[in-house]
């Protein structure tokens, strides 16, 4: 493996259809700034590029709800996004649209240069389309009940729910997002992208790290998630993906006999990392090139656990037929952040929102960075509440770190007039107590560092901590304000190592608290620190002037938390807030009305299972036979295994549609639904008779 001479560095381009929350910043945008501004202050060649993603039906579909332009909301949320960012101090080198010529003639080369390779197929296909709405349904234009989950409201190119990449006719039930309709069957030529071919040269290169018969990176340092949805998506069989769409809002398929017909949504996007770094080349009048293309540069990319394949996968697939391009090294991908126990979600307005974070806490940026950091879904989900957000910032910012930059300050100031004091011998050590500090302390940087190397965050910021830890225990161990009349030596001596602590904090803590590290320099009087300085001698010179003591943090009252978290059950849907406070939200009933003739149509009967068993090949379908009174039990393949084992369904009374077309899955035609309620946690009941009825009893 090549040492890598300069990183790139790319942050999920949020689609530019509304405001981002604190779910989007946990997940990508905060941890690639951690990792950025620490390879900065290590002097590394970095460069950290992001921007809004404007196409696809994420940006229509919204356009529609809003009454307006696609143009009119990407240029919003582009400006709104680009802002909240700053706000908060995720400093991108540059942030970019995909709504650009640059970016459209970037990705329509990007795509004739695949053409001509060969890497597509065309191939002319029955695709649904809303005869209503007069417009094929691809991607979020088509929902329906995921086939490996059950989740009733899929997308047409993935399951939100399991995260799983779906095709439109993988969809049970489809309908369309525009009108409602059930979709029909119609032919449309599209361009393929026959990932089949690159199934082989693929599993290596994830598993073992080998690419072209060198060793590119190290699988052991990938997450285990990560991992393990790559080759959970390597089993199923990789297979073509069409890489255009019907579609009128995108980047136009720049060939004869493709009017009509934008770039896949998931074609263009990635490719705007290159064209955000095109920009920032331009901006710079310095070259591009080796950011993709050098061998001893390392891609990063950041996103969120529901990008996994399109980062993992299939752009790697682009970038390797089109050929010249590097591939990424790692991609971090972090698991969901929930929020006051339930998933984020813009549409049910449950999120805290950056932009109004920013408006309502101004200048409290680093509280929040601090929150978010402690608690970054890096392994598995996790969870913000605002108690927590309080008790970090009291506990930990106020108590820890506040407290002792302020006892230092003080004391500085009430015994030195705000100068630096001169230590009793020189080099700052006395004695036992100032022996075992600088030992502690020096082992910090370099594990803090190796931390953010492996992306974790958590431990970094908690080693990072331990130094501010390790300074209050000093000042207890010693305490100088008793010593000042006895003393006055090894008074000098410890409030020069506090200020000297304080300074490695302004290092250590920067990559996290950005205007703390900054507000902390100014208090010293130090200007632009490396990650070297951390604890260089002579960093601070006796005799210097510093600050008056400062409050870096101030405490958070229980009544300001109450506002927010009443800002936030305010959203709450009436019908979930007597009883279960901290339940999921259910889909609101917002689908179109239907004549009674349209539910008479439905049959719907009580079955009882007899038999189940797993689906070979896919973990999450079970195969039911389920007695409904017929001469045979029904055949019904459901996407329940991950609900339920096969060994507890026999006995059981289940809910049924019975005349849904039949549909095979996975070879299997499954002759039915089972239909079931979903719980607070996201788990599937039963929908069953209050007694045991006949099985095969009609439900009207
Ligand atoms: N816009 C999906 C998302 O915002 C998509 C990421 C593109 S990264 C190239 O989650
Ligand atoms: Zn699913």
């Amino acid at each position: 493996m090549k040492t890598p001479a300069r990183t790139t560095v790319t942050a999920a381009l949020p689609y530019a259809n509304g405001p981002l929350h604190i779910g989007h910043i946990a997940g990508a945008y905060l941890p690639a700034d951690i990792y950025v501004r620490n390879l900065k202050a290590r002097g590394k060649e970095v460069l950290f590029v992001c921007g809004s993603d404007e196409h696809g039906a994420a940006i229509t579909l919204r356009a529609l709800k809003e009454g307006t332009t696609p143009q009119a909301i990407v240029d919003k949320y582009h400006a709104m996004m680009g802002k909240a960012f700053a706000d908060f101090g995720i400093e991108f080198d540059i942030y970019h649209r995909t709504s650009s010529e640059l970016h459209k003639k970037t990705s329509q080369d990007f795509f004739l240069q695949l053409n001509a390779n060969g890497a597509f197929t065309e191939n002319t296909e029955e695709q649904y389309y809303d005869a209503e709405a007069k417009q094929f349904l691809a991607d979020r234009y088509i929902i329906g009940t995921c086939p490996n989950c059950g989740n009733p409201d899929a997308y047409g190119d993935q399951c939100e729910k399991c995260g799983s990449a779906l095709s439109p006719k993988d969809l049970i039930n489809p309908r369309s997002t525009l009108s409602g309709s059930t979709p029909e069957l119609r032919p449309t030529k599209h361009w393929y992208l026959p990932m089949e071919r690159s199934q082989e040269w693929m599993t290596e290169w994830i598993n073992t790290g080998m690419l072209d018969g060198e060793l590119q990176h190290d699988p052991a340092e990938w997450k285990p998630q990560v991992l393990g949805q790559c080759n959970s998506w390597l089993k199923e069989g990789l297979r073509p993906r069409a890489m255009t769409r019907d579609l009128d809002w995108g980047v136009p398929v720049p060939l004869p006999g493709a009017e009509g017909k934008a770039l896949y949504v998931w074609l263009d996007a990635p490719i705007g990392y290159i064209s955000a770094t095109k920009q920032w080349a331009k901006d710079h009048n310095t070259e591009w090139e080796k950011w993709w293309k050098a061998d001893d540069t390392r891609l990063l990319h950041f996103i969120g656990k529901d990008n996994i394949v399109f980062h993992c996968i299939i752009f790697p697939i682009l970038l390797k037929e089109h050929g010249g391009f590097i591939l990424p090294q790692n991609v971090p991908a972090n698991e969901f952040l929930n929020l006051e126990g339930r998933k984020l979600s813009t549409s049910r307005n449950w999120a805290v929102w950056l932009h109004e974070y920013i408006e309502r806490w101004p200048d409290r940026q680093d509280e929040l960075r601090y929150a978010l950091a402690t608690i970054f879904p890096e392994f598995k989900d996790s969870e913000f509440t605002w108690k927590d957000f309080q008790d970090k910032n009291n506990n930990e910012l106020v108590a820890i770190i506040g407290n002792f930059v302020q006892r230092i300050f003080v004391l500085c100031n009430k015994y030195y007039g705000g100068k630096v004091p001169e230590p009793a011998p020189s080099n700052a050590v006395q004695g036992e107590q100032d022996t075992v500090l600088w030992a502690e302390l020096s082992g910090i940087p370099g594990k803090v560092a190796a931390d953010i190397d492996k992306f974790r965050f958590r431990d970094a910021l908690a080693t990072a901590m331990n130094a501010a830890r390790l300074g209050n225990k000093y000042l207890t161990d010693t305490e100088p304000w008793k010593l000042e009349k006895t003393d006055p030596d090894r008074v000098r001596t410890v409030l020069f190592n506090g200020l000297r602590i304080s300074a490695a904090l302004s290092v250590l803590l920067e990559p996290f608290l950005p205007f703390t590290a900054q507000k902390l320099r100014t208090m010293l009087g130090l200007g632009d620190l490396k990650w070297a300085d951390a604890l260089r001698d002579g960093l601070i010179v006796p005799g210097a002037a510093i600050g008056k003591p400062e409050h870096l943090f101030k405490p958070i009252t229980d009544a300001e938390i109450a506002v927010e978290v009443e800002r936030l059950k305010a959203n709450e849907p009436m019908d979930q807030k007597p009883t279960a406070p901290k339940a999921e939200i259910p889909s609101k009933v917002d689908k179109a009305a239907i004549a009674f003739d349209d539910f008479a149509k439905l049959d719907l009967r009580i079955g009882t299972i007899i038999a189940a068993e797993k689906v070979p090949k896919a973990d999450k379908l079970l195969k039911l036979a389920i007695e409904i009174g017929e001469a045979e039990p029904r055949t019904i393949v459901s996407g329940i295994a991950q609900h339920f084992t096969p060994e507890e369904l026999p006995g059981q009374q289940v809910l049924l549609l019975c005349n849904l077309e039949p549909r095979k899955m996975r070879g299997v035609e499954s002759q039915g639904m089972v239909l079931m309620a979903e719980d607070a946690e996201g788990k599937l009941r039963f929908v069953q008779p209050s007694e045991a009825v006949p099985a095969g009893s009609e439900v009207r």
